[in-house]
């Protein structure tokens, strides 16, 4: 096996609107077991960005530790990024953003980050409504330390070693719902015509935005009796809807029934183009998407799709009321209003 990336590429591959061409968004060559589905999913976000025509140096990569936390090395080498520690992801995102609000923020985690170690942060960012972009690759298994039960491993599933998990699962996307998120979707790594414009339309959501993506284990859980392996996911996927990111200002043209079809406007002009598939449900009521879930859970599918959001999303920025530019940006006189402001304060309060 080679570890050296070719560099070459077709001369006529074709540049997006900022005239990269898509090899710009690539990262290093991935070091993830052959099928894993993390590298489906750093594919998808490379062909997002790439579309979405986004400076890879406005945005900034965010990830814990895990295999799947391993992938920003291998998307987007010209964007900033930051591999922090196991399950405090979600921290250094709230300071990075805190800090510069005019960064595209995308984190990674995997389930074990996110459901065990990270459940802590993980939850803050949520309430708060931290505008970032949140990604899981939910293999229900620790896979970088060799395939042990994460927190999202389904009661009764079967691990490679033929042991039964006692233990009820972690519901993300529920549990999510229940916090707050103004986002929340899920998909599954080998379903780019999904996965890609749920990304995109992430991208544009002012507030948390979670994407749960069920991303099997080929080497420790992609066996008989897991219910996170290709052949389980592939066999009970219950897509919500049938997506379509449309780029500001373009008319949405579809062929779709009357009726079935809702477009969704985000705060910039773009939108989302969403065909129901699922009568029972719908994405702006968050109790209609709970029930959806649960009884999707109940009947051990896996609903995927946008399953929730909230178009009057308010970001922890317009929460706290801070101020228009980035705090980074700010100068010495903004920060400090000098001597002279201080009397006047402290004369108010005689
Ligand atoms: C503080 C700390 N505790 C434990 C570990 C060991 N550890 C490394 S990755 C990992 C779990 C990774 O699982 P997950 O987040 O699901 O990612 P995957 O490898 O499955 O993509 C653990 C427990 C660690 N690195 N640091
Ligand atoms: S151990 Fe599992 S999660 Fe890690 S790279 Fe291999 S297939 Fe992917």
């Amino acid at each position: 096996m080679t570890y050296v990336k070719p560099k070459f590429r077709h001369p006529e591959l074709q540049k997006n609107k900022l005239g990269y061409t898509i090899d710009y968004y690539e990262g290093s060559l991935s070091t993830l077991c052959a099928g894993c589905g993390h590298d489906s999913i750093s594919a998808s976000i490379v062909q997002a960005c790439y579309e979405m025509n986004i400076e890879p140096h406005r945005l900034a990569k965010l990830s814990g530790i895990g295999c799947s936390s391993k992938t920003p090395a291998y998307f987007l080498n010209n964007s900033h990024g930051f591999n922090s520690v196991h399950g405090r992801m979600p921290s250094v995102a709230t300071g990075a953003n805190m800090a510069n609000r005019d960064l595209i923020y995308f984190g990674v985690s995997g389930d074990g980050d996110t459901a065990s170690i990270g459940m802590g942060q993980f939850v803050h960012a949520i309430r708060r409504n931290l505008n970032m972009i949140y990604i899981v690759m939910n293999n229900g298994c620790y896979g970088l330390t060799k395939g042990q039960d994460s927190a999202t491993a389904d009661a009764g599933s079967k691990n490679k070693s033929g042991n039964i998990n006692p233990f009820e699962s972690i519901d993300l996307a529920g549990l999510s719902l229940e916090l707050g998120a103004t986002y929340v979707a899920q998909s599954f790594s080998g379903d780019k015509s999904q996965l890609i414009p749920l990304i995109k339309a992430a991208m544009k959501h002012p507030g948390f935005a979670l994407i749960n993506v069920i991303s099997p284990c080929v080497t420790f859980n992609n066996n008989v009796g897991s219910t996170k392996s290709y052949d389980y996911v592939r066999e009970h996927v219950e897509a919500t809807s049938t997506i379509d990111f449309v780029p500001e200002m373009q008319e949405i043209q579809t062929s779709y029934e009357e009726g079935s079809l809702n477009e969704i406007r985000l705060h910039d002009g773009s939108a989302l183009s969403l065909r129901k598939l699922n009568t029972n449900w719908n994405p702006f009521d968050k109790q209609s998407a709970m029930n959806a879930l649960m009884h999707a859970k109940n009947q051990g599918e896996i609903l995927t799709g946008l399953i929730y959001m909230n178009q009057d999303s308010h970001d922890l920025h317009a929460i706290l009321q801070t101020v228009d530019q980035p705090l980074n940006q700010l100068k010495e006189e903004d920060l400090c209003p000098g001597w002279k402001a201080l009397i006047d304060i402290n004369a108010d309060l005689r």
